[in-house]
C-alpha cells in the first residue's frame, strides 16, 4: 500500500454540490470573461464587477454541502493515517467542502473564498459576507483595497513550496475533476512520474493530460471516487 498519496482536485469535485466547473460547455468562463473577472487588471479596472462576481459565489458556497466524493477524501486522509501513511490534498478550489467534509490537510493552491486579503497591506482575513469597494481593512484601515483572497491569472499560486516537497515524496498522485488547463497544477502529474509515483486520473472525461495516467477512472466524482477509495482501503 501506498503510503504518502498527493491528491490535485478541481471544479469536478464540487461540481455536484452545485458549485460551476469552470470549462465544461455551461461553465463559468462560457458566460464569464475570465480576464474581467481573474485577473489583477480586471480588478483595477471594474473592482464593483469583479467583487460582485465573487460576492454571488461566496453565497452560493455558504448554502452547498460537500458530496460523496469529498467525504470519501476525507475517509482516505484518515485510513491513511491509521496504516502511518499520509495523504495531502491540493486543491486549485476556493470552496471549503473538503474541509467541512472532514479533510485536514488542504493546501489551497489558488486561494479560499471565504478570506479576503488587504491589497494594501497584505493582512488576510475570514470573510463571509459581501465586499464592497467602500470596506475598510481592519487591519491597515485602507479603504477600498479589500479582495477575495484567491489567485487570479497572472499571479502566484499558493503554498508551491509545500506541493513541490509533496510531489517529490509521492508513492502515488490522484487527480480528480480537473480538465489539467491551467498551470502550474497541469504540470503536476509530470512532477510526481519523474519521482517514480504512480499516477492516477479520476475524471467524468479524460483530462487534457488523460494519456500521462497510469490509471484511469471516468464518471461522476460521486461515484467513482468513494469507489476508487473503497477499493483502495479493503
Ligand atoms: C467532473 C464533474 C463531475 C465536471 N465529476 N469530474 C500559456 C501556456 C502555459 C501557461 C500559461 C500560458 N498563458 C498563461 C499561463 C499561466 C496561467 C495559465 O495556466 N493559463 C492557462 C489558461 C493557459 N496560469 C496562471 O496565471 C497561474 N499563475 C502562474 O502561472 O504564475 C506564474 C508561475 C509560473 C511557474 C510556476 C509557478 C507560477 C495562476 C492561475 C490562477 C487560476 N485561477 C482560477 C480562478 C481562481 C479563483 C476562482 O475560482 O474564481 O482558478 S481560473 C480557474 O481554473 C480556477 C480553477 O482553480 C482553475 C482550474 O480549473 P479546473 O478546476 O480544472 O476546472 P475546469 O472547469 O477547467 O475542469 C473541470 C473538470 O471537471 C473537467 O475535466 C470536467 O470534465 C470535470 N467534471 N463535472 C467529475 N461531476
Amino acid at each position: 500500500m501506498a503510503q504518502h498519496i498527493v491528491i490535485l482536485t478541481g471544479a469536478g469535485v464540487s461540481a455536484e454540490s452545485g458549485l460551476g466547473t469552470f470549462r465544461d460547455v455551461d461553465g463559468i468562463w462560457s458566460k464569464f470573461d475570465p480576464m474581467e473577472l481573474a485577473s489583477p487588471e480586471g480588478f483595477a479596472r471594474n473592482p464593483v464587477k469583479v467583487l460582485d462576481f465573487y460576492n454571488a459565489r461566496r453565497r452560493n458556497l455558504v448554502d452547498a454541502q460537500p458530496n460523496a466524493a469529498h467525504f470519501a477524501l476525507a475517509k482516505l486522509e484518515q485510513g491513511l493515517a491509521e496504516r502511518g501513511g499520509l495523504l495531502t490534498l491540493v486543491t486549485q478550489n476556493i470552496d471549503d467542502l473538503h474541509e467541512r467534509a472532514g479533510s485536514a490537510n488542504v493546501l489551497h493552491m489558488h486561494g479560499e473564498l471565504l478570506k479576503a486579503r488587504c491589497g494594501a497591506c497584505s493582512a488576510v482575513m475570514n470573510c463571509r459576507e459581501d465586499l464592497s469597494v467602500s470596506d475598510a481593512c481592519p487591519g491597515c484601515g485602507d479603504v477600498g483595497a479589500l479582495r477575495p483572497h484567491v489567485v487570479w491569472f497572472g499571479e502566484y499560486p499558493e503554498h508551491l513550496d509545500d506541493i513541490a516537497v509533496a510531489l517529490a515524496d509521492a508513492d502515488m498522485f490522484i487527480s480528480i475533476g480537473t480538465s489539467g488547463t491551467v498551470w502550474p497544477a497541469a504540470g503536476f502529474v509530470l512532477q510526481a512520474r519523474e519521482t517514480g509515483a504512480r499516477t492516477v486520473e479520476l475524471n467524468l472525461e479524460p483530462s487534457d493530460d488523460g494519456r500521462v495516467f497510469d490509471e484511469a477512472h471516468y464518471g461522476p466524482a460521486s461515484e467513482i471516487v468513494p469507489d476508487w477509495v473503497e477499493t483502495y482501503l479493503t
